[in-house]
């Protein structure tokens, strides 16, 4: 991004001492997923009751962290042998899986009322992926969960992550204080008016070791669901290194990386290929693409490019419209005075 004007950023020291006190509150904190376990045995035993060959696997922010943060809610999806063998295969994404996936999701809610007649549960079949959304309350111990059924990309892509940040002590560490920043910004899509889910976060922090070299690309074919268990080790967050003076320059590094040198213009984020080599016009996301999907009735938008390693020609960006890519810069120059409003 360019326009390198004026701009006051935060002195490395005060970094060092506010990330060090994030850490340390982290810290402080049950991060275990002892939490997370409870939830998978409940879950289990229902879908046990509607079909005991499906599997709930557990994907998102538990595996790709390896912890469980107070308030991230829990991802599982619910795999039959079939898609469990064929791993690698690539998600079906027609109306009648659709329809199947809801079929088995609605059977589920019904089970799940009976058995667990205090949760709040909502099954929402309108989207991408249809999904039953269970709301914590006393019932679920306070730990909310969504359960989709049939698709493997998500457990795919949460062992992918998860691969990256096991590669480098401060990959955990950058990635929740940028998640904790996108929700506070409302950047993160899962704030009103958010833009970018934290999968999408994510990725734009391992693109970033990738660019940097701080990390080893991993090929996105190592990552096979029958090689996977359904619920990963829990993986401790350590006091980082250095009295946090590395995880410090890095986090400036990673604001100032997305402000003046990555270029949206042209550039995609992706971990297919080596990083730096994908472009827009390799993957045909151009405004004429944006023009076609708006007569479709779809609104998608290639102005933050971010490509899916596992769906076909999905931008995880699609939602960052020439606005809300301004706000994002607007927030970036405000995080380098504020070391992601760890100083604010
Ligand atoms: N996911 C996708 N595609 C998307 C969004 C999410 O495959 O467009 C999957 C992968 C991801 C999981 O859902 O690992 C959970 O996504 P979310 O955005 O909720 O990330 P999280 O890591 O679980 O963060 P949070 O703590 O905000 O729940
Ligand atoms: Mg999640
Ligand atoms: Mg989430
Ligand atoms: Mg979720």
């Amino acid at each position: 991004m360019k326009g390198k004007a004026r701009r006051s950023i935060a002195a490395i020291g005060d970094v060092r001492a506010a990330v060090l006190r994030f850490c340390g509150e982290q810290l402080s904190r049950r991060l275990d997923t002892k939490p997370v376990e409870d939830v998978h045995q409940k879950v289990s035993a229902c879908v046990q009751q509607v079909d005991p060959t499906m599997t709930p696997y557990i994907f998102g922010s538990t595996v790709v962290l390896g912890v469980h943060e107070q308030g991230s809610d829990v991802d599982f999806v619910c795999l039959s042998p079939a898609d469990v063998q064929d791993g690698k295969g690539a998600d079906a994404v027609s109306e009648v899986a659709k329809g199947l996936q809801s079929g088995f999701l609605f059977r589920l809610s019904e089970v799940v009322k009976r058995e667990h007649y205090l949760w709040d549960i909502e099954l929402v079949r309108r989207t991408r992926v249809p999904v039953l959304r269970v709301k914590g309350g006393l019932g679920v111990d306070g730990v909310s969960f969504d359960v989709t059924a049939n698709r493997r990309n998500g457990v795919r892509n949460s062992a992918l992550l998860r691969a990256y940040f096991t590669q480098c002590p401060e990959a955990r560490w950058l990635s929740m204080l940028v998640k904790q920043w996108s929700k506070k910004t409302g950047l993160n899509a899962s704030v009103d008016g958010g833009c970018i889910t934290s999968y999408g976060w994510n990725i734009m922090v391992v693109y970033y070791l990738l660019r940097r070299k701080l990390v080893k690309l991993v090929p996105v074919e190592s990552c096979d669901v029958a090689n996977i268990a359904p619920m990963p080790p829990y993986m401790p967050l350590e006091t980082p290194q250095q009295d946090g003076q590395a995880l410090a320059v890095m986090l400036m590094d990673f604001v100032s990386y997305y402000l003046d040198e990555f270029t949206p213009e042209t550039e995609v984020m992706s971990l297919t290929r080596a990083a730096g080599e994908t472009t827009k016009e390799m993957l045909s996301w151009t405004k004429q693409a944006e023009d076609m999907a708006r007569i479709r009735g779809e609104r998608i938008h290639y102005r933050w490019c971010i490509e899916d390693p596992y769906e076909f020609d999905l931008n995880v960006g699609r939602n960052v419209t020439p606005f809300k890519l301004m706000l994002l810069r607007k927030h970036l120059e405000r995080a380098q005075e504020t070391a992601l409003l760890l100083l604010a």
